[in-house]
């Protein structure tokens, strides 16, 4: 079996979209077997998102990632199942991504885009240390 994080950012939470996103990563045949509820601060946060830590829109990532909880998940499937994930989600800019997608159905905004997925086998084993260094 293979494992990817996957957060369900503060803008999920506060809106109440927690469920829907587990509905739809469950119903799709995946399995969340980790969980739990977050305030990403702003040390986690640099160490999550160290690839954008010099990115002109980090200040506002890290504002937004803080500002309330965040559900933090760990979820099991097949080969890649990080790839997975991410076609769930839709593209990054919520304007882009698909009908169908976490984003493309509930967001507009690519700041307040609801869930964050692993962008590879070697990001999610990187992801899933940090949030939850005893898992085996
Ligand atoms: P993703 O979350 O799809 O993996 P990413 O890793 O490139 O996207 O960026 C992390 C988050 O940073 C993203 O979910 C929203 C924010 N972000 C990315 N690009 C941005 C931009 N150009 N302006 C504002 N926020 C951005
Ligand atoms: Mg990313």
């Amino acid at each position: 079996m293979n494992r990817t994080l996957v957060i369900a950012k503060p803008d999920a939470v506060e809106r109440g979209l927690v469920g829907e996103i587990i509905t739809r990563i469950e119903r799709r045949g995946l399995k969340i077997v980790a969980a739990q509820m977050k305030v990403i601060d702003e040390k986690l946060a640099s160490r999550h998102y160290e690839e954008h830590v010099s990115k002109p829109f980090y200040p506002d990532l890290v504002s937004f990632i803080g500002r309330s909880p965040s559900v933090v998940m760990v979820v099991e499937g097949p080969d890649d199942t990080w790839k997975i994930l991410r076609t769930m989600m839709g593209t990054t800019n919520p304007v882009d991504a698909l009908p169908g997608t976490i984003r493309g159905d509930f967001a507009y905004e690519v700041t307040e885009n609801l869930i964050h997925g692993s962008d590879s086998g070697e990001s999610a084993i990187r992801e899933i240390g940090i949030f939850f260094p005893d898992l085996g």
